[in-house]
């Protein structure tokens, strides 16, 4: 079977479930990065059963999940955490939650079983999200920039060496890359924008480095609770 990193699942309500489920049906194993400052309430809602009825799938098994990694694709490496969400209580219980750290994670797994086929990015933070863009600060802009494209760079830099060749790697982007979408504001835009940009180049690159294909999906509405924060 193949092996998948989702990164971005921290309830039943998104694309990254959405996507785990139609990867669990196809028999894939699953391995996903969770948000850290989501993950406590995730793990707990897990193993209190909350989420058995959407993680039913049609054999009459529930999807189950090979790892759940702590990850905040903000941050490389180490090095570039500051002290204060070091020391932040909800980050300070996990450890090995930068991207370098998940992938080397994940570099330990695919010794055992096998190196990673499909690699999902559906995750985007845009804290200015509900100012247009004409009031949004440079902070704002450059913290959905990080978390929402650069994010994407960084899971194929890191996540690349470990994939077969002939896989694939997904992020998920909004049609407010080049249409003007009232409402999509504090340069979640301009992060769609690079981030399909950046999939064209990536593609290019990761393809001959590591044979694998890089794309992204303009997703139709969802529901999810990133989409009810902003009222869409
Ligand atoms: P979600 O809240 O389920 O997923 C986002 C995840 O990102 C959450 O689990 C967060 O914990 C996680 N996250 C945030 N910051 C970080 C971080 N620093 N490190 C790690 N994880 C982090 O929401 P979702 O499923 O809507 O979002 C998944 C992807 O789909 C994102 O890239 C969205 O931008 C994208 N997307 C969603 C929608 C939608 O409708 N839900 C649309 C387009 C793209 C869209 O808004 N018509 C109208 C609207 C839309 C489409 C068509």
């Amino acid at each position: 079977g193949k092996k998948a990193f989702i990164a971005g699942v921290a309830d039943d309500q998104g694309f990254g479930w959405a996507i785990a489920k139609c990867l669990a049906e196809a028999g894939a194993e699953i391995s996903l990065g969770v948000w850290v400052p989501a993950l406590n309430i995730f793990e707990t809602s897990f193993n209190r059963g909350k989420f058995d009825e959407s993680r039913r799938l049609s054999n009459g098994k529930l999807m189950e999940f090979a790892n759940i990694y702590p990850m905040d694709a903000v941050f490389d490496t180490l090095d570039d955490v500051p002290q204060d969400v070091r020391e932040n209580k909800r980050y300070a219980g996990n450890e090995g939650w930068t991207v370098s750290e998940c992938a080397a994670k994940a570099r330990g797994v695919a010794k055992d079983v096998g190196k990673i086929d499909i690699l999902v990015h559906s995750l985007a933070n845009g804290p200015e999200v509900q100012k247009p863009l004409l009031e949004t600060s440079r902070r704002g802009y450059l913290a959905a920039l990080s978390a929402s494209s650069y994010s994407y760079v960084s899971m194929v830099q890191r996540f690349g060496p470990l994939m077969n060749p002939g896989g694939a790697a997904i992020s998920l982007t909004y049609v407010a890359a080049d249409r003007v979408i009232p409402g999509y504001g504090g340069g979640m835009s301009s992060a769609k924008a690079a981030l399909e940009s950046d999939t064209r180049v990536l593609a290019y690159e990761a393809g001959r480095k590591y044979q694998v294909r890089v794309n992204a999906i303009s997703a139709g509405p969802l529901g999810s609770r990133a989409a009810k924060a902003i009222g869409f």
